[in-house]
Parts: C-alpha cells; sequence; structure tokens
C-alpha cells in the first residue's frame, strides 16, 4: 500500500511505523506473522471513558525512531523484522453502538485469524475481547483457545447498565457461548471490592482460575504462572492473552478508566506477557483500557507500547528457537555471546588485522 490505514483519530500512522495491510485486501497481509489492529471503542465503560484514543497513543508512544524495528536487547530479536507485522488500522466503531461495534472486531479479527496470522489488538475498553477471543475462536475452534486474562477486575458479570455487552461483562459472554471454556480460563491481578458474590458463586460453578493480588503476594507471581500455563495448555491448541493495562497499579498505570490500587509492577507485566509468549502457542492478544486523556506524562502507553512490543519479540524468539533446536536463557548476560566476542577473540589470537586504529579511538 502506498499510505498506512486510515486510523480514527489522529495522523494515519502503523505500529512503530511497520507496513500497513488492508483487510479487504487478502493480498496486502497473505504473508502476515502478526497484524495489529486498533479497536478505538469505549462505549463500553462503566465509570471514565477515554479508551478509544489508546490504539493512536499506543502506536507511537516511543522515543526511538517510527521505523519498523525494534531489536529487543533480552531476547536478541527483532520482531519487527524478523516477523512480518502489519498494521490494519484501526476498525471503525461508534461507541454509541456497542452491538454493531463488536460484530465489526469480531468480523475483522476472524479475517486475520483465518489467514494464519496472530491478531494483536489495541483497545479500546474490555468489551473488545468478547469479539477478539470469538474472532480468533471462529478459527482455531470453539473450546480450543484458552485465555490467560490479567486484569483487576474479573469482567464475568451478567449485565451492566441493562446491556449484554460492556467492558465487565466480556468473559460472561465467551463462556456463555462455548467460545471459551470456563474451566481453561485463567485471571491473574484481580483484586478490590468487585465483583460481588453472586458473580463469584457463577465464576466458581464455570471452574475459572482466578488469581487473586493476596495469593499471587504470597505464592509469588512466577509460580502462579506455571500454575496458569498448564491449565491453559491443556487440551488446548491456542492461548489467547487478554491484557488490561488497569492490572498494573495505577501509581504506574494511571491512564486507565477503572484504577484500582495495588496491582503488579510494570516489570512484572512485562516479564509476564514475554514468559507467556515464548512459553505458550498464543494465537491471539489484546491490549485494553488505556485511555490517554487520563495519562500523565504518557506513562501508561509507553507501558501498552512496550507490552506488545514484549509479547512480539517473545513470539518471534519462540518461533526462531523452535526453528533451530536452541532455547532463550534469561541469565545470560547482555554482552555475551554477541558477534563483538568473536571478533575480540580473532584480535585476541592474532587472526585479525587493521583494527588498532578503531581500538585506540575506543581509549
Ligand atoms: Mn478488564
Amino acid at each position: 500500500m502506498s499510505h498506512p490505514p486510515l486510523t480514527m483519530f489522529g495522523p494515519r500512522i502503523t505500529f512503530l511505523g511497520v507496513d500497513a495491510c488492508d483487510l479487504d485486501d487478502p493480498a496486502t497481509y497473505a504473508d502476515a506473522d502478526v497484524v495489529i489492529l486498533g479497536a478505538p471503542l469505549d462505549g463500553g465503560t462503566t465509570y471514565r471513558s477515554g479508551a478509544r484514543f489508546g490504539p493512536s497513543a499506543v502506536r507511537q508512544a516511543c522515543y526511538l525512531p517510527q521505523d519498523g524495528s525494534r531489536p529487543s536487547l533480552a531476547l536478541r530479536v527483532d520482531a519487527l523484522k524478523n516477523l512480518k507485522v502489519y498494521d490494519a488500522g484501526d476498525v471503525f466503531v461508534f461507541s454509541g453502538d456497542m452491538a454493531r461495534s463488536v460484530e465489526r472486531i469480531e468480523a475483522a479479527v476472524f479475517k486475520i485469524a483465518s489467514s494464519g496470522a496472530v491478531p494483536v489488538v489495541l483497545g479500546g475498553d474490555h468489551s473488545i475481547a468478547w469479539p477478539d477471543h470469538t474472532g480468533v475462536a471462529r478459527h482455531h475452534g470453539f473450546g480450543k483457545v484458552s485465555m490467560i486474562h490479567f486484569d483487576a477486575h474479573a469482567d464475568t458479570a451478567d449485565i451492566q447498565f441493562g446491556s449484554l455487552v460492556a467492558h465487565g461483562t466480556p468473559m460472561r459472554r465467551l463462556i456463555e457461548s462455548g467460545a471459551l471454556r470456563g474451566d481453561r480460563f485463567v485471571q491473574v491481578g484481580l483484586r478490590g471490592y468487585w465483583p460481588d458474590e453472586p458473580v463469584l458463586t457463577w465464576m466458581k460453578q464455570h471452574r475459572l482460575r482466578s488469581f487473586e493480588m493476596t495469593e499471587i503476594v504470597e505464592r509469588g507471581l512466577d509460580d502462579c504462572l506455571t500454575e496458569a500455563a498448564g491449565i491453559a495448555l491443556d487440551d488446548c491448541t491456542g492461548v489467547f492473552l487478554s491484557v488490561d493495562v488497569d492490572v498494573v497499579d495505577p501509581g504506574s498505570a494511571p491512564g486507565t478508566g477503572t484504577p484500582e490500587p495495588g496491582g503488579l509492577s510494570p516489570r512484572q507485566l512485562l516479564d509476564a506477557v514475554r514468559r507467556l509468549c515464548y512459553e505458550l502457542p498464543v494465537v491471539g492478544l489484546d491490549l485494553v483500557e488505556v485511555a490517554p486523556p487520563f495519562d500523565h506524562a504518557d506513562v501508561t502507553a509507553l507501558l501498552g507500547n512496550r507490552v506488545v512490543l514484549e509479547a512480539l519479540s517473545a513470539i518471534a524468539r519462540r518461533r526462531r528457537d523452535q526453528r533451530e533446536g536452541t532455547t532463550w536463557d534469561p541469565r545470560e548476560p547482555l554482552l555475551h555471546g554477541r558477534d563483538a566476542d568473536e571478533q575480540l577473540d580473532h584480535i585476541a589470537n592474532g587472526r585479525v588485522h587493521g583494527h588498532r586504529h578503531s581500538t585506540d579511538h575506543e581509549q
């Protein structure tokens, strides 16, 4: 395409400058590993809205050039180059018509999933998780795609303000429809004072596994994630990761609609997303509830951008390791095993000449 796709709000940009594609023209994303999609919908919020500006903020929140390249220091891959990543722009949604909006999002996500690519959906409020996971499950099979859900809130309410479609109900809709098995749905980071007992009873009846922050603090996040990964892999062919940025403490992610104190640190969330995307067959992901009107110094948008990058980098590393029969060692020192080592060895062994000038300059 000669120009980026349309975004609903703000300039016509793609995620960190990756190539654009057009979902109405399958040839433009036939070779895609990942397609990024904006879903600027916030009509499902129950408190303060503004997540409709999330996709444009998350796409560009970065101090480096928008050049479609991000080599990861830790994972030693350039996800935006090693994977074929496209940005399909935004689904045009009207936040005042939730039913029609989720239909459109589901259709767009299904197009991406059925092309063989991993859809990465930028919200928008959490209402979009219903069409996001459904669009993926329509391709991979209902009941075959588990979900690991990072959130302060369970999002398993039945009805909010008289509506079945709201940001506190998507997980209920997914389990009711059969797209998602209740016993293959894992929640991480719940806390606070919602939902109430009837909703918790419903969750228990449907055999959800919900890690509240107290359990996470007592056991350690890594231990909980090991259990979560086991559940997500059991009898499912793929895993959907749904990340509500409010799982992170509002001190580090203030730009969100329903902040609940006492959450994960950004470091914990990034490590968790990286680990799960490296270890599990992730077939879809959404990042929701970044609400720029409440952000300060872009900290929440920056975190959202890095959550997406961490996921993509881990997927890229997973695929490379599977192809080459290698493994990623998180304990490997940053500079170990890089090309420079080889060069220095050669110099030390007297096999390379003509490097005196460059080493002189480094003194
Ligand atoms: Mn949520």
